[in-house]
């Protein structure tokens, strides 16, 4: 019993950080050339391994930042189903022109073996009629990237850059995490390749060059306030800033339409 403690604790120390956790918020297109529905997915998982999907709870905000304008989007949540766990999806329509910047406020998730609370807030923009216009527009979120390139209409390849804010101060040094949204056409060569580590500068600014067609999850990771875990003791804060990011190939009409 205690040597199987033991071995556990060992699998703990040396396991690698391969099971990173993302929020989720994928739209159907980066892109709306003539306006129109956009669907958004919500979900909490790990990406590049598809799965497991984690219970994300009716989240405390949803929203969208457009034309200057902030709209509450939480009544619009429909609940989904998948892998047996509670996902959110939502759809709405964008009819005039600029990009719109939305976001999640998710409840805090406790990550049991971990033994921490999880808050990711995660964004994405659609430029609506490909206006170019409004992608720099910041939410407001406690921990934010704020793009340095056009968060839409990337090609694979692009290096796409940003900085890292907590409460709108750049952080120094900042942790990104980044994962591909697998269609199931990669598989890692081994856990090294799961999640790509990154380090912003002195400036909070970071870049990454996207190497694949898909979408692409920024998680910038900081310490939050402690808070009391289910056993009521103090237990650590995970908070995270993400951004998605889509690229899609250069090449035929079938490409482009992924
Ligand atoms: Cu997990």
């Amino acid at each position: 019993m205690r040597r199987s403690a033991i071995a556990t604790f060992l699998a703990a120390l040396t396991a690698p950080p391969a099971a990173a956790h993302f929020q989720e918020i994928v739209p159907s297109a980066d892109v709306l050339p003539e306006g129109g529905e956009v669907r958004l997915d919500l979900l909490f998982t790990h990406p590049m391994e598809r799965g497991p999907v984690m219970e994300m709870t009716k989240p405390k905000r949803v929203g969208m930042v457009h034309r200057g304008r902030t709209t509450d989007l939480t009544g619009a949540l429909v609940e989904n189903r998948i892998d047996g766990r509670t996902a959110w999806t939502l759809a709405t329509k964008l009819v005039e022109p600029g990009a719109a910047v939305f976001f999640v406020e998710p409840r805090p998730y406790w990550e049991p073996a971990e033994k921490k609370w999880i808050v990711h807030y995660a964004k994405v923009v659609v430029d609506a009629f490909a206006s170019g216009e409004g992608w720099a527009k910041p939410v407001g979120l406690p921990i934010e990237i704020e793009p340095l390139a056009r968060p839409t209409g990337l090609w694979t390849g692009n290096l796409f850059r940003g900085v890292v804010r907590r409460d709108g101060e750049p952080v120094p040094f900042a942790e990104i995490e980044v994962e591909w949204l697998n269609d199931g056409s990669v598989t890692a060569p081994n856990e090294a390749f799961v999640t790509q580590a990154i380090r912003a500068d002195q400036n909070g600014t970071f870049a990454y060059a996207m190497p694949r067609a898909g979408w692409w999850g920024f998680a910038a990771l900081v310490d939050g306030p402690e808070a009391p875990g289910p056993d009521g003791r103090p237990a650590p804060t995970e908070l995270g800033g993400l951004v998605w990011v889509k690229a899609t190939d250069m090449g035929g009409p079938a490409a482009a339409s992924r």
